[in-house]
Parts: structure tokens; C-alpha cells; sequence
């Protein structure tokens, strides 16, 4: 387990990729921009979630080359990439034998996560997988417990998501690890047990595999220490968009800061919401979350198209520069 944790430990910057059908809206819907997280206006309501659940008719990013996306994160000087398999609106990007909902049934096809960790790991890259629990396409997923019904449809929701774990564990045994999300509501909150042995399974059928601290709903950043008191290959996923200010923030804890180009939102925007950070702001970033032992980790959210805007081409590039000098 520490040789893994020290592999993490020495990323130093990694690349994070939102990717799913939120993208073709890029947050506007009938001519109408939402000024939010664009990759959260299913839940906005701004358009009636049938239309929401339809778009993956659309999905079709004919311009996809995973080897170009891994030659720009190469160059940037990534260490490792994580990827949004299955965002809070449910579409899985790799073809799930649990849902329909899934890449397989849009015009474009082909598994857009096997083509991602093939080519990323490629070049050398480590590949970790984003999973989105909270799922609001699954009529199972439920934001709180209240009834014996509500018991049940959760318990079987909890099935489907250990399904679909152990399944892209089977799919892509390269990965390193997993970086969870959506786990904030009552009904996961409720379900400790449940994510502690889900992580151990995970971990006994990868071993060696890093797993986000956002499995546990109620703590954040400061589980799974040993009897010896040794992380057991779990990381703080508490610095969102945000960085520690000194070691005395970080508690000894192993952590990385995801971090945004705009203010706020991950998934492609058309209008890009606050001030967009400069490069040099990047780097300067990129550099304080190093020199407090963290790993930085910048967003990108590519286009409908599969291709990234040209802004952040540029801050890929500028990046780049600089850590080939550093
Ligand atoms: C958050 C999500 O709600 C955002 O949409 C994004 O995925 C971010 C990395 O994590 O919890």
C-alpha cells in the first residue's frame, strides 16, 4: 500500500476531465444561459429532465482522439489523470452492463473511458476513475431514507453501484485508484458500513488501489488509518478549489487541490462564468499545493465536439513550459 501512496505522493500535478452529456449544453438551454456548475443544470431547472435524459441521443464527439488528449497532458507534465466516468446525472461513459444509460446507446458508440485509460497509460500516465454515487437518473437513488421503501430502492441502488465498480475494476484493471463524489446526502450518510466494506472490497480486488475520502459521507479527509496509525491509500479530497494556506491546514494528511480554470463550474460552459485564472496564476497555484506537499490537479471540460477550447490549450501548453524548467 505505501509504495502505491508514495507513487501518489510524488504526482505533484495531475489533470482532471468532466466530460458527459451536461457538455452539450455547455449551460444554456432554448437560448437561455444558466450562470451555475454547468455540468450540475439537469438539476436547475431550466429544462424538464425527459429532455435532460434524451441528450445522450446527441452524444457523438466526432473529433474524440484519446491519443491527443494524452499527448496535451504529456506535454503538460501530468502525472496522472482522473476522468468523470459517471457524473451526479448518471450516463456512464463506458458501456455499463447495469444500465442502458450508457455510451453504447448514443450515435457515437465506442467506450470513451477504455479509449482514455489505453491512451493515457500509454504515455505513462496513471488513470483514476471520477464516480459520481449520487444518481439522479437511477430511480433507486434516494437523498434520504424516510421510508422502508425508501430502505429497500436504496439497497438495491447500493448493489448497482458495487456492480458498476467491481465491473470497471474488471474493465480497466490499469487504473490507480478512484476519486468519489455525491456522497453528501442522508441515505449515504446513513450507509457507513456499507462504503467501509465496499472500500475493502474494492481494495481486495485491486490491490494497491487509492481510494478518494469522499467514499465516507461523514469524514471527509481523515479516515482509514490503520492499527499503526498508516493511511491505507486514501487522500483528502477536501480542497476544492481552494488551498491550504500553511502545513498546519493539511494535518499530515496526503491531499490534492482540484482546481478550475473559471470560478466556478467543470464541465464545458459556452459562457464562462467569474474571472478566468491567468497561467501564471495556474502555476503559482501549482507550485504553492507542491511545496505543501500536495498534488494540483487542473480541470478541463472538452467540448461536445471532443476537443478542448483554446483557452485551455493554452494554459495546457504555458504549464508545460514551466515545468520543464522546474
Ligand atoms: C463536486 C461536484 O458537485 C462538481 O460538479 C464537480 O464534479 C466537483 C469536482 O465535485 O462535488
Amino acid at each position: 500500500m505505501d509504495v502505491d501512496m508514495n507513487r501518489w505522493r510524488g504526482y505533484g500535478l495531475g489533470q482532471f476531465i468532466h466530460w458527459g452529456l451536461y457538455s452539450i449544453l455547455g449551460g444554456d438551454y432554448n437560448g437561455k444561459h444558466y450562470n451555475g456548475a454547468a455540468e450540475w443544470i439537469r438539476s436547475w431547472n431550466q429544462l424538464p429532465n425527459a429532455v435532460y435524459d434524451s441528450l445522450y441521443k446527441q452524444f457523438n464527439p466526432k473529433d474524440f482522439n484519446a491519443d491527443k488528449w494524452a499527448a496535451m497532458a504529456k506535454q503538460m507534465g501530468v502525472k496522472y489523470v482522473t476522468i468523470t466516468t459517471k457524473h451526479h446525472d448518471g450516463f456512464c461513459l463506458w458501456p455499463s452492463k447495469y444500465t442502458s444509460y450508457n455510451i453504447s446507446n448514443t450515435p457515437y458508440k465506442k467506450d470513451i473511458i477504455k479509449q482514455i485509460v489505453d491512451a493515457y497509460t500509454k504515455v505513462g500516465i496513471d488513470v483514476y476513475l471520477y464516480f459520481s454515487v449520487m444518481d439522479w437518473h437511477n430511480p433507486d437513488w434516494r437523498y434520504d431514507l424516510k421510508s422502508a421503501s425508501d430502505t429497500i430502492a436504496f439497497n438495491k441502488f447500493k448493489k448497482f453501484t458495487q456492480s458498476q465498480l467491481e465491473e470497471q475494476l474488471r474493465m480497466y484493471p490499469q487504473i490507480k485508484g478512484f476519486w468519489f463524489d455525491g456522497t453528501w446526502d442522508n441515505s449515504w450518510k446513513k450507509s457507513g458500513a456499507f462504503s467501509d466494506s465496499l472500500d475493502q472490497d474494492l481494495k481486495r480486488i485491486h490491490p494497491g488501489l487509492i481510494i478518494g475520502s469522499r467514499l465516507r459521507a461523514d469524514d471527509y479527509g481523515k479516515r482509514h488509518f490503520d492499527s499503526n496509525g498508516r493511511l491505507m491509500g486514501d487522500y483528502e479530497q477536501g480542497w476544492e478549489r481552494t488551498i491550504p494556506e500553511t502545513f498546519a491546514d493539511t494535518h499530515g494528511n496526503d491531499w490534492e487541490c482540484d482546481m478550475t480554470i473559471p470560478e466556478n463550474g467543470w464541465g464545458y460552459a459556452k459562457q464562462w462564468m467569474g474571472h478566468w485564472k491567468t497561467s501564471d496564476e495556474l502555476i503559482e497555484m501549482l507550485a504553492k499545493c507542491v511545496s505543501l506537499d500536495g498534488n494540483f490537479v487542473l480541470n478541463f471540460g472538452p467540448k461536445p465536439n471532443g476537443t478542448f477550447r483554446q483557452k485551455e490549450v493554452a494554459d495546457a501548453k504555458a504549464i508545460g513550459d514551466w515545468m520543464k524548467i522546474n
